[in-house]
């Protein structure tokens, strides 16, 4: 009765008009460093995020979803533009390299021209300005958690309150101002779970009273690992965030190792749940609105994230726990929810892609080889990909993460540390989840190792990957454990 109704109403107006409202609204959600299993519906034991289930619920959750540039920026540029890193341009955090290519443009520039209403609020981390937005409410570089200012066309904007409620706030008033002859595409970047780990008041005290589980290689040397592997810097015990947050710097490295891993972790789920708490209002603003059915929604994190594997915190490694992120996409006019894809490998580099298609809209052609639509998979047919390309660029820099690219196939990973001497490792993941057994030096597996080298190379010709960071020297990294903040 509803849509005979909308259809009636409809017939007055122009044509234009009427194909407008048929076309999907967006609304893209993302965290910063919430890794795939940080939510209940992906069956973590300790952290209940009732409204991720309620999108998993209402839509498809990937179990095998993944950012093929693991760090902050590369991923956001991925994210925008549908480019893996090496050809929008954004490979590391700061300087020359954290701007978008002047050439590349992001999915929202695209709907804009197309007629769509489009805006940005929260976490932008690119040092380009955000283009192609109607409107746009960004936090500078990393923002703060408390009291932080933002960013308009109009100046900076300072206000009082915990950063994830401000910008679920912007993102409601946008909703609510947003001019209403015409589809949205608004993304909502919230600040959450990115060190150094501040919950809003009302979580501080959260988890105080347990105890939460180490993983089973918290403890595990990475001694026989190749070098670059073995100058990373990122082992929870020496991190120094918790020195005024608790932990004596006199107390004995393995007891602060796990004081440390205590008070990360819980801090880190503490403020996941002030993003789900503000992922439920705007989902309930959607319901309220009558908005549910015709937008679709994707949440997902930029990059994974370490939590104590191997003695870990951070991300940027191509291990899993760094790769894995989560990603749920909900659109009840599109495609029938509730289950879960197994089977199918999405990547940060689909987003923008799959916009496109339900939109009715194309990226510029250079996109084509570097990300798919998930729609074919969401409508139950797919012929899908069988790999996919790892590239992290950013060294000399903090923690100190090789530069390295590689490639991930269902059930092989080859990972190749391009400074010189140059490394491998090779895992074959159905057998070695945790990736203990590097095959790269193995004669029985020599075979596959120059099954993946050539696919690799391949995958980068076809991604029209000019190769410039093949040739670089190797240099001191000085900056080791990073800033806390
Ligand atoms: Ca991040």
């Amino acid at each position: 009765m509803q849509r005979r109704t909308a259809i009636k109403t409809l017939a007055g107006f122009p044509a234009i008009l009427s194909a407008q409202n048929r076309r999907p609204n967006v609304l893209f959600i993302m965290t910063d460093d919430q890794r795939w299993d940080a939510m209940s519906c992906a069956g973590n034991k300790i952290l209940k995020t009732p409204n991720m289930d309620r999108l998993a619920e209402g839509g498809i959750r990937f179990a095998h979803a993944f950012a093929s540039n693991p760090l902050c920026s590369p991923s956001r540029g991925t994210i925008l533009t549908g480019l893996y890193s090496h050809a929008h341009g954004v490979t590391t955090n700061g300087g020359r390299s954290h701007y978008l290519r002047g050439d590349v443009q992001g999915y929202p520039a695209i709907q804009q021209r197309a007629g769509y209403y489009t805006a940005m609020v929260g976490k932008w981390h690119i040092a380009s300005m955000p283009t192609g937005f109607d409107h746009w409410c960004i936090l500078p570089g990393q923002g703060a958690y408390h009291d932080p200012q933002m960013v308009s066309p109009s100046g900076r904007l300072h206000f009082r309150g915990y950063v994830d409620d401000i910008i679920a706030d912007q993102a409601l008033v946008t909703l609510e101002t947003r001019p209403r002859n015409r589809p949205f595409s608004i993304i909502c970047n919230f600040k959450a779970p990115h060190r150094d780990w501040r919950p809003a008041q009302r979580f501080e005290k959260v988890y105080d009273n347990i105890s939460i589980p180490e993983p089973p290689t918290f403890h595990t040397s990475l001694a026989d690992r190749p070098d670059p592997i073995r100058n990373t810097d990122m082992q929870v015990g020496d991190m120094p965030d918790f020195f005024q947050r608790g932990v004596d710097r006199n107390l004995p490295p393995a007891e602060r190792k796990k004081l440390n891993f205590q008070l990360f972790l819980k801090n880190y789920y503490r403020t996941i749940l002030g993003v789900d708490e503000n992922l439920g209002r705007i989902l309930d603003y959607l319901d309220r609105n009558g908005l549910a059915e015709n937008t679709i929604v994707v949440y997902t994190g930029d990059n994974g994230f370490f939590l104590g594997e191997y003695g870990m915190f951070d991300k940027r490694l191509m291990y899993e726990p760094s790769i894995r992120i989560p990603m749920l996409i909900r659109y009840p006019a599109g495609f029938k929810g509730g289950r879960v894809d197994n089977e199918h490998m999405a990547l940060n580099n689909d987003v923008a892609h799959t916009f496109m298609d339900f939109c009715g809209l194309s990226l510029p052609p250079l996109a084509r080889s570097h990300g798919m639509s998930w729609r074919p998979i969401l409508e139950g047919k797919a012929k899908w990909r069988e790999d996919w390309l790892y590239e992290n660029f950013e060294y000399p820099g903090p923690h100190c993460a090789p530069k390295a690219r590689g490639i991930r196939t269902p059930e092989w990973k080859l990972i190749h540390y391009i400074q010189q001497p140059e490394a491998w490792e090779m895992f074959h993941l159905p057998s070695d989840p945790e990736e203990h057994k590097n095959l790269a030096g193995s004669g029985a597996h020599r075979e596959q190792l120059e099954k993946l080298r050539r696919r690799l190379d391949q995958l980068r010709t076809e991604t029209a990957d000019d190769r410039s960071e093949d040739h670089t020297p190797t240099e001191p990294c000085e900056n080791r454990m990073g800033r806390p903040a």
